[in-house]
């Protein structure tokens, strides 16, 4: 990770190297945090957040399925992430902001510790590789379950959820895979560790929908109105691992991870085993909009320098 000057913590600007906390932290001990994963591009305007609105929504959202007291609003963290991606210089960057249960008591009670809130932003390349976005990568089908709404809510973004997500990524990594892709406790596919997954065939876009136990991805609603936009329909349905199979293109989506296309699953190839046409005009328009270089889709984005609106 590429260090910055500063973090910002409950209301400080703090230098990176002193942006500690306690090792008694109730987060570090019962994954009690919920957070977001958000990207700011270099546009010709200078640099922009990618719908900071929704992803600060949707960690309002995490704290409130978690019955967390935040300690600032998402208009609060929005101006404290602006006035960060500024003081460190930053141009594009990954923005991580975070609640979590602090320190004071340990013990199964989260609310006999204060709310901390942080956000960080480096500068942080593609997820799955610059090889990944333009030939695909290869997947392998995870033997770990996603997690079910009946143990942990899956549409919660918050950090016990990953110790799942780490399993499958550590499992497809070990098997010389690029990225694992999970199913749920019924048997269909829900997403990747880290991304919503898209199957393309015969022109039509499908994705399975939060009842199957996905994060709503804040790129997947992107990438729908992209491919609406392109003139394709969309719809969100339950997939079975073989749609995987016998699909024409497969995409992954996320703010890491962007729009990045899968080439292969379990060793089959994917359609003509290279990225997608579909795929590629989504990825492209993808990419014009959070540049800056689309009129169409610029309420998407969140200039950092005021004045440049
Ligand atoms: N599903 C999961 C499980 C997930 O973690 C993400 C984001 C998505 C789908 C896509 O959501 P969205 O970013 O709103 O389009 N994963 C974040 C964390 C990745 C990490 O390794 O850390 C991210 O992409 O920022």
């Amino acid at each position: 990770m590429k260090a910055t000057k500063y973090i910002w913590k409950n209301g400080e600007f703090v230098p990176w190297e002193e942006a500690t906390t306690h090792v008694l932290t109730h987060a570090l001990h019962y994954g009690t945090s919920v957070f977001e994963g958000v990207r700011a591009y270099e546009t010709k305007k200078g640099s922009a957040i990618f719908r900071a609105q929704e992803h600060y929504e949707r960690m309002v959202d995490s704290a409130k399925i978690y019955q967390m007291n935040i300690p600032y609003t998402a208009d609060e963290m929005i101006a404290a992430t602006k006035e960060l991606i500024i003081k460190n210089g930053l141009r594009a960057c990954y923005i991580r902001p975070i609640y979590y249960y602090g320190y004071g008591e340990m013990g199964l009670n989260p609310g006999l510790n204060p709310v901390d809130a942080m956000i960080a932003a480096w500068e942080w390349g593609t997820y799955l590789g610059e090889e990944g976005l333009a030939q695909g990568v290869k997947c392998k089908m995870s033997s770990w379950i996603r997690i079910d709404s009946r143990c942990m809510p899956p549409l919660a973004k918050c950090a016990s959820n990953y110790i799942n997500s780490v399993l499958a990524k550590k499992e497809a990594l070990d098997c010389g895979f690029d990225e694992g892709i999970l199913l749920n406790s019924n048997g269909l596919v829900a997403e990747g560790p880290g991304e919503n997954i898209f199957v393309i065939k015969k022109g039509n876009i499908y994705t399975p929908p939060t009842s199957d136990g996905v994060l709503e991805g804040i790129t997947c609603q992107t990438a729908c109105k992209i491919a609406e936009y392109l003139g394709y329909s969309v719809q969100h349905k339950s997939l079975t691992r073989d749609e995987l199979f016998l699909a024409d293109e497969l995409f992954f989506t996320g703010t890491a991870a962007e729009i990045t296309p899968i080439r292969e699953v379990d060793g089959r190839i994917i359609g003509t085993g290279k990225r997608g046409e579909i795929t590629k005009k989504i990825q492209d328009k993808f990419f014009e909009i959070v540049r800056g270089e689309c009129k169409d889709h610029s309420y998407w984005l969140d200039y950092v320098n005021k004045t440049s609106d």
